[in-house]
């Protein structure tokens, strides 16, 4: 039988539980096997009721230098048959396969009702699938079965092939799917003689409603406040500033649950309850904080020379300056469009933070939800800046 060093950790892409490969267990596939049953915990995870499942497979509990070892393969007593197919002790998802020789990340994708998560998540897994990852020398593919088909049908094809805008998240307490990730497999390197390394990353489409109230946000409480990178929606179009501004055309209505300043602080205290931060401590992790629908905001915008009306230029490293000199025009606007209380706040609380600005489709969606084409901007930069933040790309000053 096959074996791997156990000593390394792995995070469940799933529900994000630490175990060594030691204690991962297996399931046997095989669709013969007679001995398929309820799998509890599967289903209480998935919110879904009785699905039957192959069964479960225990490792055997192994000491001393033998402790040293995985087993990459399990034997199934009923069917006779071997099975690969690691699963997570605690939620018992299927583990990407590699699970072992692969780090892992988490970037989570937070903000209030409509400010924009889906269609910001779709145009980025487009860029970084279609065009970003060769000027960084990243391949990117999206991982396992789930993901892929999840990604074709409720992202590519409504956007990309059919051109209309996608549809709001469900709740999770409606639509269990959500609480399922989507997983990317990142490979850096590989160019002028650099080390090959491989990445997976989860990343959630979270329903804006389950941001707004405590309850609902725990269920994502380890997501996020365990996460590698955080990127945090703003939308302009609920800033009162802007609003004023814009006031001749069709605006969405005015959400105050989903308000920038409430979702912040429900951030904030959710952080400090998890993980026992006190309250002059500020967040480590990097969190970009990053406004939505900028095609909105030319405008309004009197200098033509804002960072928020170029293209961005990153190729081969992330361009420091111009991430700066974007942070600061924001930081400036918000303290008008939003309230100057916004940007002291998040200075206050957060250590490592820092303002982008995107457009998911470059241009807005027509009254029936139709685009004419998707050209989004600057939509890699909060991500970019985010893989910077674990030391997984360089940076530049220019
Ligand atoms: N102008 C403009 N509008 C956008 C853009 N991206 C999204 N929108 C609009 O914002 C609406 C909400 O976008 P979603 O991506 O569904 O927002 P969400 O944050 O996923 O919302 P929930 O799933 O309800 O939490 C869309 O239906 C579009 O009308 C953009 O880049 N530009
Ligand atoms: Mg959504
Ligand atoms: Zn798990
Ligand atoms: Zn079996």
């Amino acid at each position: 039988m096959a074996f791997t060093p156990a000593y390394h950790k792995i995070t469940c892409p799933f529900c994000f539980a630490h175990f060594s490969l030691q204690e991962a267990q297996f399931r046997c596939i095989n669709p013969g096997c007679p001995d398929m049953g309820p799998d509890n915990e599967y289903a209480l995870r998935r919110g879904l009721g009785r699905i039957k499942m192959g069964r479960v497979l225990l490792p055997e509990k192994r000491k001393g230098v033998l402790a040293l070892k995985a087993p990459d393969e399990l034997f199934c007593n009923t069917c006779k048959e071997y099975s690969t197919t690691r699963i997570c002790p605690t939620c018992h998802f299927e583990l990407p396969s590699n699970i072992a020789q692969t780090e892992q990340k988490v970037i989570a994708i937070i903000g209030g009702r409509a400010t924009g998560k889906s269609h910001y998540i779709a145009s980025l897994i487009h860029r970084l699938t279609h065009s970003v990852g060769q000027g960084f020398d990243v391949s990117v593919s999206i991982l396992g079965d789930d993901s892929q088909a999840r990604w074709t049908r409720d992202f590519y094809t409504p956007l990309f092939e059919q051109r209309r805008i996608l549809n709001p998240t469900l709740p999770s307490a409606l639509d269990a799917q959500v609480l399922a990730p989507i997983i990317f497999r990142l490979l850096f390197g590989g160019g002028n003689g650099r080390q090959r390394r491989a990445l997976n990353l989860s990343f959630f489409d979270t329903a804006g409603e389950d941001m707004t109230s405590h309850a609902t946000l725990s269920t994502y409480s380890h997501y996020i406040c365990d996460a590698d990178g955080i990127i945090f929606l703003l939308d302009p179009l609920q800033m009162s500033g802007v609003r004023q501004k814009i006031s001749n055309q069709t605006l969405p209505e005015l959400d105050l649950a989903a308000a920038p300043d409430n979702i912040v602080r429900a951030l904030r205290e959710l952080f400090e309850r998890v993980n026992n931060i006190g309250a002059t401590q500020k967040i480590k992790t990097p969190i970009a904080f990053t406004l939505s629908k900028i095609d909105m905001l030319a405008a309004i915008l009197d200098d033509p020379g804002s960072p928020l009306l170029q293209s961005s230029t990153h190729s081969g490293n992330l361009n420091l300056n111009e991430i700066q000199s974007l942070h600061t025009d924001i930081q400036h606007r918000l303290y008008d469009w939003l309230s100057p209380n916004f940007c002291k706040y998040v200075h206050e609380h957060f250590a490592n933070y820092q303002y982008f600005g995107i457009s998911s489709l470059g241009q807005p969606p027509d009254t029936l939800g139709h685009v004419s084409s998707v050209s989004p901007r600057r939509v890699e930069e909060p991500f970019l800046w985010l893989l910077y933040k674990n030391n997984l790309i360089k940076g530049q000053k220019m």
